[in-house]
């Protein structure tokens, strides 16, 4: 489906969006002084609306997920004293550290045999002991005992760690990884790309435009891969907004990217928040649908717009398929990044509470696989718009 937005100028209250509502009715792109305004407007539904018109355009009113399940194999991570936003890494000896055998990586994953799982998700830290061979095994493993499970694995930063340990080239890793069966990677790693605010809250990390040549390299080899943006910490919406073009630059070059996830910053249990004073002081919900709409906007070359519920609550996620979102972080089954640093959602949702979601939203839901092909679609169910049971 690519039909043309359907905007309503006089639902736009900042008169200032009305010239961006044409160029998003015409299908023109918005220029980076367009997503400044977006980011500061006060009329957040007029936002919203802009958004919802150009996701209806792209994909009516189909929203997606996948069955997915989360493992975090090692928590141990050279970087645990600088990236000061993370609550979740170890040094090696640390308490709390830990760095799973095959067996326990098999053993977590066991839980794919009997369920619906199609996906395996696997990120984890920078651990010195976890090189290549450490994932190849782990990769051919989960493929022979789960064959039908897509693998999604692995950031930028966890990629460009593999080549620094085993003196090897980006695209050498990709490839000897893609042959063990790693199928896509997924976006983390990408926080915010400005070095300023890499100064600050990750400064031994790969940086902004090392993590989009990482993409490069993978796109190249046609691995495709999702993008993100870590926001609500110290970063200005001028930052923000660098952030975006860069990808959308490398979109325009590769097409590789299958979906943008904003992640919203929490920030108990880390250092970062204790300096700035914000610890039990999430992002607010106005700012989430910012960064899922402006995402949808100025993304205009990446089709998925994903909401991740364990970040921004299920309600917030169900707020935001009316501000330009088509697709939702799945069943996950157990989540532990978010977990460490204050997250108070499930670790996992269930088949019946995603459909309500959805439904409660008006909307239709949709399985889809990793490369967000519909597997089934959950339409002949009425929209639960008064919060029945699915
Ligand atoms: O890169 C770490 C983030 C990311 C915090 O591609 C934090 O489908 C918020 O890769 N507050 C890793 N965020 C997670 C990841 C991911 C997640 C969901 C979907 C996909 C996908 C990928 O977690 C890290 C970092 O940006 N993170 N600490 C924190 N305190
Ligand atoms: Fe390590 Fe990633 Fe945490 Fe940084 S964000 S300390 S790289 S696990």
């Amino acid at each position: 489906m690519s039909a043309v937005p359907n905007i309503h100028l006089d639902r736009l209250r900042d008169v200032a969006l009305h010239p961006i509502g044409e160029k998003v009715r015409l299908g023109e792109r918005l220029t980076a002084a367009d997503a400044i305004t977006l980011f500061r407007t006060a009329d957040v539904l007029g936002l919203g609306h802009l958004a919802d018109a150009a996701n209806h355009a792209k994909h009516g009113d189909v929203v997606t997920f996948a069955s997915n399940q989360h493992i975090n194999p090692t928590n141990v991570c050279v970087l645990r004293k600088t990236c000061v936003f993370c609550g979740y890494a170890r040094l090696p000896k640390e308490e709390g550290a830990y760095r799973y055998s095959l067996e326990q990586v098999l053993a977590e994953a066991a839980q794919a045999t009997d369920s619906m799982t199609r996906e395996f998700h696997i990120v984890g830290g920078l651990d010195m002991q976890a090189g290549l061979a450490y994932y190849t095994t782990m990769f051919r493993a989960l493929k022979a005992a789960h064959p039908q499970v897509h693998i999604k694995a692995l950031t930028a930063v966890e990629i460009a760690h593999i080549a620094r340990i085993e003196k090897m080239s980006w695209t050498d890793v990709l490839i000897a990884l893609r042959e063990a069966g790693l199928d896509t990677m997924p976006g983390g790693g990408a926080e915010t790309f400005s070095a300023a605010v890499r100064d600050v809250i990750a400064d031994k990390k790969l940086g902004g435009a090392d993590y989009i040549n990482v993409h490069h390299a993978a796109h190249e080899l046609g691995i495709r891969t999702n993008c993100t943006m870590l926001y609500g910490h110290v970063e200005t919406i001028e930052d923000r907004v660098e952030h975006l073009t860069m990808l959308r630059d490398l979109q325009d070059v590769t097409g590789g990217f299958l979906a943008y996830i904003p992640l919203a910053y929490h920030p108990d249990d880390n250092e970062l928040g204790v300096t700035l004073g914000r610890q039990g002081t999430s992002t607010t919900g106005m700012d989430d649908l910012r960064n899922l709409a402006v995402g949808r906007l100025f993304l205009d070359n990446i089709s998925h717009i994903k909401s991740h519920w364990i970040m921004v609550s299920p309600s917030l996620t169900q707020i935001s398929l009316a501000f330009g979102v088509n697709d939702i972080e799945g069943t996950v089954v157990r989540e532990k990044i978010y977990h460490a640093v204050g997250a108070t959602t499930k670790q996992g949702m269930t088949l019946d509470e995603l459909l309500r979601l959805i439904r409660g939203a008006g909307k239709q839901p949709a399985e889809r696989d990793s490369f967000y092909r519909i597997l089934r679609s959950f339409d002949d169910a009425p929209a639960d718009v008064v919060g029945a049971a699915a």
